[in-house]
């Protein structure tokens, strides 16, 4: 294969709810969406997961445009490669914009799937028919309000219930939704909020049964997390922390987390995610994938990835019309009555995209060539 064209497409579209998170609300997604081309005319579509500002990392929307036009894109144009497994090498010149990158790298993925007539997942190793399905539920204004959202969630089937929380709305919010529902699953989420000065706020978590913590400490504390999951309970998950396989591999040893969340942007794609996944389930640490707000695009990936055989605990991936009125694929990504979504069997993402709506999404377009 060698690409002759990347398309950048910039598309703006309004959440159904907005979502707070530590650092933040998001009322309305800016997501840059890239097509890639072969010489032959087939092509494959990523998703560029960052964010609208460098928050949850380095990385916002307008960075990942010059990234990937200047630096990562012309590294990859024209050059000839025989699996999408190299793509990431091309582009390792290019430093962090990790996110970036992947939104390329998952591309020439789903364009070697659709070249050779197999479904994503199956062409990445995929093993699982159907992934279990979580929903992440932002900071709410209210706890009755939390509890409410909870209540409609676990109603609808999904398999464990994220909160996100934050110095302020932690030990006492979790203790009401305790309280409310004994029994589901629940974890929760400080996208780096906390420090070692907050131990005895974190240890107080432990009360709660919960799955996992995930990234209560700085995004780059490994050594940190360490120090704390010696402390605690309740097993720690690592988010922000985890860019590389060789991170991965260090956490682990040093005891800095018991499960890892598995984003395909904040490593890179679908090589390292692989890596990573396989690093983990040879040392005995369960995956999941955590998500980022995703169009369709990004979540039919999110989907593929999830079909390894250690991502065994439910992810953040969930139904389509939790996030949009109405998704940029069909059909849209639905969840069964009890929380799971299936693998497709369509070549490449399995979900057909809608251009009419995408046009109408975009703001701004560049050929690459
Ligand atoms: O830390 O997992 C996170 C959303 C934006 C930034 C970071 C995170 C999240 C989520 C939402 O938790 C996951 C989703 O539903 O897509
Ligand atoms: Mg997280």
């Amino acid at each position: 294969m060698r690409l002759k064209r990347i398309r950048l497409r910039q598309i703006r579209m309004p959440l159904v709810h907005h979502f707070e998170t530590s650092f933040g609300r998001t009322h309305e997604r800016r997501i840059v969406l890239v097509e890639v081309e072969d010489g032959d005319g087939a092509v494959g579509w990523g998703e560029v997961t960052c964010g609208e500002a460098p928050f949850y990392n380095e990385e916002w929307v307008d960075a990942a445009w010059l990234v990937l036009r200047d630096f990562a894109g012309p590294r990859v144009l024209g050059t000839e490669f025989s699996s999408a497994d190299q793509i990431g090498s091309l582009m390792a010149v290019v430093r962090g914009h990790r996110m970036a990158r992947g939104g390329v790298e998952a591309a020439c993925w789903e364009l070697e799937a659709r070249r050779t007539g197999q479904p994503l997942w199956q062409l990445i190793g995929g093993t699982r028919d159907e992934t279990s399905s979580g929903v992440s539920i932002g900071i709410q204004d209210t706890v009755p309000a939390l509890l409410d959202l909870i209540a409609i969630e676990v109603e609808a089937g999904y398999q464990r219930i994220k909160i996100k929380i934050k110095p302020g709305w932690d030990v006492e919010v979790v203790r009401a939704v305790r309280e409310r529902f004994p029994e589901v699953p629940l974890m929760a989420d400080a996208n780096s909020a906390y420090t070692l000065d907050d131990l005895q706020v974190l240890k107080a978590l432990d009360e709660f049964d919960l799955m996992m913590l995930e990234q209560p400490l700085g995004h780059d504390e490994i050594f940190d997390h360490a120090a704390l999951q010696r402390e605690l309970r309740t097993p720690i998950c690592l988010d922000e922390c985890i860019r590389t396989d060789h991170q991965a591999a260090q956490a682990i040893r040093l005891g800095a987390c018991r499960i890892v969340n598995i984003k395909l942007g904040r490593v890179g794609g679908y090589a390292e995610a692989i890596r990573i996944h396989d690093t983990c389930r040879d040392a005995g640490v369960p995956v999941w994938c955590g998500g980022m707000l995703e169009s369709g695009i990004g979540r039919a990936h999110n989907i593929a990835l999830s079909s390894l055989e250690n991502f065994t605990l439910p992810g953040d991936v969930s139904a389509s019309k939790r996030y949009w009125k109405q998704d940029i694929i069909e059909p849209a990504v639905e969840v069964s009555p009890d929380g799971r979504i299936g693998m497709r069997d369509q070549a490449g993402l399995g979900y057909a995209l809608d251009m009419d709506r995408i046009d109408a999404l975009t703001e701004r377009c560049e050929d690459l060539t």
